[in-house]
């Protein structure tokens, strides 16, 4: 309902408590009860006796009906969930990623202002404060599961797309999910999955975006290895446009990975590696190698070339300092 009123208020900027009533077949006061919860949303909202309800300003919050509203994309997105706090998007992804049967769909998102307990790999934290893109998204692709890295490669690209057609800055990607402005983190991927054998059940994509977050805010033990969009540019992101950039993005390139059209995609993955041709440690999880980054494969996996000359293929580690 609250969308219905805000779809007039923006076609006409002030519109009658009367009018309003009459389109929607509600009450004057039921009018004016959505009007108080637009408020609530921090959309400006002045009441005027001859204009009526009058549009001055909308929040700098990303709800569905903002994101929604001009978003080019067939799917994703097309079901927003949204929190001003939660624990974490993913693990409300998790299950609600449980619940196909019941309507949960393909691109269905989960956003949050802030998280309470981000998570990144591995159980490590996410610092994720107001002022952040914090979104994760909901998939159920008719693919191997020896496609999950490669999700994470798609998304990487697409958040890279985003930032440059935002702010025309450019990133390079570290493999396998940190995004990197002038060696810092903006951005971190976390992919999850449920699968069997030969299918997956469910995929959730975690994108944690550093958009507008004041530097001295990052705790102290990761300030030197962060960064956000705001202070790169020298200017609030519109978090909005961001958020809708990126899923157009997306949705594109996880279209080309649907129709195992990877090649062209790790191409272009390729022109934003951080690591191609360092020298590189890489953890494993139960050994470091220690290495030459060479090259991505068709799988995702990173290549590096031990000093023996052997190549090996990572699928999945951290790239250590
Ligand atoms: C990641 O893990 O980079 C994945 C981060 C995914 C976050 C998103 S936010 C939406 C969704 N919901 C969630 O709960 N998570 C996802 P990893 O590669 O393990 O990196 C984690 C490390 O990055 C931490 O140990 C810190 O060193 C650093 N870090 C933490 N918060 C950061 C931030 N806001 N910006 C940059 N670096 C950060």
């Amino acid at each position: 309902m609250t969308g219905d009123i805000l779809k007039y208020l923006r076609e006409k900027e002030c519109v009658s408590g009367e009018v309003l009533a009459q389109k929607l077949g509600i009450s004057r006061v039921a009018v004016w009860k959505q009007i108080q919860k637009l408020k609530d949303m921090e959309y400006k909202i002045t009441s005027d006796q001859n204009l009526g309800y009058c549009l001055v300003s909308r929040p700098d919050l990303l709800l569905p009906q903002e994101i929604q509203r001009g978003l080019s994309t067939n799917y994703i997105g097309k079901e927003i969930f949204y929190f001003p706090e939660l624990k974490s998007s993913n693990r409300m992804a998790k299950e609600k990623a449980l619940h196909r049967a019941e309507g949960i769909g393909e691109g269905t998102l989960i956003i949050a202002e802030r998280q309470s307990g981000g998570k990144g790999r591995l159980g490590r934290k996410w610092f994720s404060p107001a002022g952040g893109i914090w979104l994760s998204i909901i998939l159920y692709p008719q693919l191997p599961p020896s496609y999950i890295p490669r999700i994470t490669l798609v998304t990487a690209v697409a958040v890279v797309k985003a930032i440059k057609m935002c702010t025309q800055i450019k990133s390079q990607i570290k493999w396998p999910n940190d995004i990197l402005i002038n060696e810092k983190k903006v951005c971190g991927i976390l992919t999850e999955m449920s699968a069997e054998l030969d299918i997956i059940n469910w995929v959730v994509v975690g994108i944690g975006i550093n958009a507008n977050i004041d530097h001295q805010k990052f705790p102290e033990d990761i300030q030197a290895k962060t960064v956000s969009l705001k202070e790169v540019s020298g200017k609030e992101i519109l978090r909005v446009r961001f958020a809708q950039i990126f899923l157009q993005e997306f949705e594109k390139y996880y279209e080309s990975l649907k129709r195992r059209e990877f090649s062209s995609i790790l191409k272009e993955w390729k022109l934003y590696f951080h690591t191609l041709g360092r020298k590189i440690r890489v953890d494993m999880g139960e050994r470091i190698v220690t290495g030459e980054a060479v090259n991505i494969n068709e799988n995702g996996a990173l290549i590096l070339k031990k000093e023996d000359g052997e190549l090996i293929k990572i699928i999945s580690g951290t790239i250590l300092k």
